[in-house]
């Protein structure tokens, strides 16, 4: 972000205090901070014992002995999926509808708690026939249906590892992932309804699991009823399994720190990091973030998350922490914009929804799409506005309360991380003064700072980058397989403390300010994918030479990727100034990653800005990106590179 951007940002002076009303009823008051702050441990050791509930009590609420390894709750024993579907059923909630789903065609399930008990045991069953029990590891390559959070309950409930792959990732990302974790089943369906159409999802796993040693069986889920290609030897369909087993299943108890799943989430080299999260603790934060952040009642409120379960909002505040607490929730299929723009709004209006979690990315594209499309529509229902995945500037988050909330509802953003587990940062909807574009503060429990290069505390009004400075339940415990990337990556730039790898500025009240990432990470729509990941996949083209990736800012989706790529002698661009091989390349970077990862602008190009080191100097390159003038050029062994660059976009374009 630019100083002015920054300048513009801390000089927002509105202030929307809670309404006296919505303060009255909150969950969450004033006194949780004090009691956090008087004892960390034995705050949370209370969130433990009201939030979850226990086959056995820990002996220690954390063990640090060996940092940066954290135990939670040692020696505590639960079942993950007992906590968020039978012991609902048990207090008589057997009724409560868990899940509205709502799919892209319009067809639509209700799904009560009790229904879920049976449809997580049957699926339980299901992958104790299939072989897979405890610490085994299982793929889930799903769209968002049902089923998808049932597979995922089925895993936590016989202790099995679950790693989901958003359904939007290539056969590529998936093959890579599956063989890290060696996943001995994966989960899948025939497709899935995507801007009304069916898009496939098993051809993707044919391809991944093809070599693989470790995968058994592919379970596979009917959704759209397209032609599959079948393996009998491997594939088997979800409805001649999962459904004639029992509906009973005895959900045994398992360690607090028994791995509950793994989730890849990019890192600044082309190799994703597996995320490890364990059960105790984690289920333990996402519970209690989920109640006191969004202010959830079970009994009233109806919540909609909208993100994929690909991504660990999905785990965290689709699965685990609105289940934990019982909570009626809308889960919806397709794209916002299926059949028309309006659709999200329909759909808060249809299930009548009180708290709505989403991303900048999406509350942008309806801020340009204008009023009128939700003002068509009853959105009285609302009552709490979440937002995740990047910064949100004032205008979108003033637009998202004033036009969806009705000019009324608190607006929680709330900034966290793949390997946090859970919200870190946040306002409290009934206690929290909001400022439009601040996190703010870190929630009751949680320990951030802002520090200067050196590690040191900067004073109130001053940026530096962010890190949390005491262990906390949901934390990650390690990178798949890789406890030194772990300790390399997260523990080594500042002593003792965990370097989130987001730049941070605390204003004159102390209130934090996200700025983005310091790496080599971009946030592109919320989701995170290296410029290294993309860089490989354009090298891999036979095409390119050699490339840079830069993320640009982009109006609408935070950053847009924009790819600078020298090709090989032989290679040359055609007539019409190379467009026929950047279609090429944006399509080979789509098959190897993902279409999310497709760039918004190849330019080809003859030299890269390189220093003496031969590091690529990115930070010109987002200087061309962004049309500005270009910054300090000294470092640069060639000088005249960044001449040449830029003559060469003014003639391409
Ligand atoms: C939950 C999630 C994490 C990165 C994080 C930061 C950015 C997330 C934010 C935010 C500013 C917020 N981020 N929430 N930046 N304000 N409220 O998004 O996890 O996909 O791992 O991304 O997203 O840069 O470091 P993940």
């Amino acid at each position: 972000m630019t100083d002015d951007a920054l300048s513009n940002l801390l000089h927002e002076e509105r202030r929307f205090p809670p309404p006296a009303e919505f303060a009255a009823q909150a969950n969450a008051t004033d006194a949780l901070y004090a009691e956090a702050r008087a004892d960390r441990l034995a705050f949370w050791e209370r969130q433990a014992r009201e939030l979850l509930s226990w086959d056995t009590e820990w002996t220690q609420v954390l063990d640090w002995s060996n940092p940066p390894f954290a135990k939670w709750f040692v020696g505590g024993k639960l079942n993950v999926a007992y906590n968020c579907v039978d012991r609902h059923v048990e207090a008589g909630h057997g009724d409560r509808v868990a899940i509205h789903w709502e799919g892209e065609p319009g067809d639509s399930r209700t799904l009560t708690y009790a229904d879920m008990q049976r449809e997580v045991s049957k699926a339980a069953n299901a992958l104790t026939e299939l072989g897979v029990g405890h610490g085994d590891r299982v793929a889930i390559y799903l769209p968002m249906i049902p089923e998808a959070a049932v597979a995922m309950l089925a895993c936590a409930r016989v202790g099995a590892i679950h790693s989901v792959v958003f359904g939007g990732f290539s056969a590529e990302a998936l093959r890579s992932r599956i063989e890290d974790a060696e996943a001995k089943l994966v989960i899948t369906a025939d497709g899935g309804y995507r801007r009304g159409k069916p898009a496939s999802l098993k051809p993707a796993v044919d391809e991944a699991v093809a070599a693989s040693t470790s995968v058994r069986n592919v379970l596979v889920v009917r959704r759209t009823e397209q032609e599959v290609d079948w393996n009998d030897d491997v594939d088997v369909w979800w409805h001649d399994v999962v459904d004639r087993q029992s509906d009973q299943h005895d959900a045994r108890p398992h360690d607090s720190e028994d791995t509950l799943y793994i989730l890849y989430t990019s890192g600044t080299t082309g190799k994703p990091k597996g995320i490890k999260h364990t059960s105790g603790g984690y289920l333990l934060q996402t519970a209690y973030t989920h109640r006191n952040v969004f202010d959830l009642k079970p009994d009233t409120d109806v919540y909609w998350c909208t993100a994929d379960i690909g991504w660990v909002t999905g785990h965290s505040y689709l699965v685990y922490g609105p289940m934990a607490n019982g909570a009626t929730q809308v889960m919806y299929e397709g794209t916002p914009d299926y059949p028309e723009p309006g659709r999200w709004w329909d759909i808060v209006e249809k299930y009548g929804v009180t708290i709505l979690y989403t991303a900048p990315t999406a509350i942008r594209t309806f801020m340009k799409q204008g009023d009128e499309i939700p003002g068509r529509r009853d959105l009285s229902s609302l009552r709490v506005l979440g937002s995740v995945g990047e910064p949100i500037n004032p205008e979108a988050w003033i637009w998202y309360r004033r036009v969806i909330g009705g000019d009324r509802t608190p607006v929680v953003d709330t900034w966290w991380q793949t390997e946090t587990g859970a919200i870190m940062i946040s306002p409290l909807p009934g206690v929290t003064s909001a400022k439009p574009g601040s996190a703010q503060v870190a929630l009751p429990g949680i320990s951030a700072e802002v520090v200067d290069d050196a590690g040191n505390v900067v004073p109130d009004g001053h940026g530096g980058y962010l890190v949390l400075t005491e262990p906390w339940p949901s934390m990650l415990r390690t990178i798949w397989g890789d406890d030194q990337r772990f300790i390399d990556t997260y523990w080594s730039r500042f002593e003792g403390r965990y370097f989130a790898g987001d730049g941070a500025k605390k204003d004159e009240d102390g209130d934090l300010w996200l700025l983005g990432r310091v790496d080599d990470v971009m946030n592109i729509s919320g989701h995170r994918i290296s410029t290294t990941e993309v860089e490989s996949a354009l090298v891999s083209h036979p095409k390119v030479a050699e490339s840079a990736v830069v993320g640009a800012s982009d109006p609408t989706t935070g950053q847009g990727i924009v790819a600078f790529v020298i090709l090989r002698a032989g290679a040359a661009p055609d007539a019409a100034g190379g467009s026929e091989i950047i279609n090429e390349l944006r399509d080979h970077v789509a098959k190897e990653i993902g279409p999310i990862a497709k760039p918004r602008q190849i330019m080809i190009v003859s030299e890269l800005p390189k220093t003496r080191s031969g590091k690529i100097m990115r930070r010109l390159l987002r200087d061309v990106a962004e049309n500005r003038e270009l910054g300090d050029v000294q470092t640069l062994a060639d000088p005249t590179v960044m001449n040449l660059i830029s003559e060469g976009m003014s003639s391409s374009s």
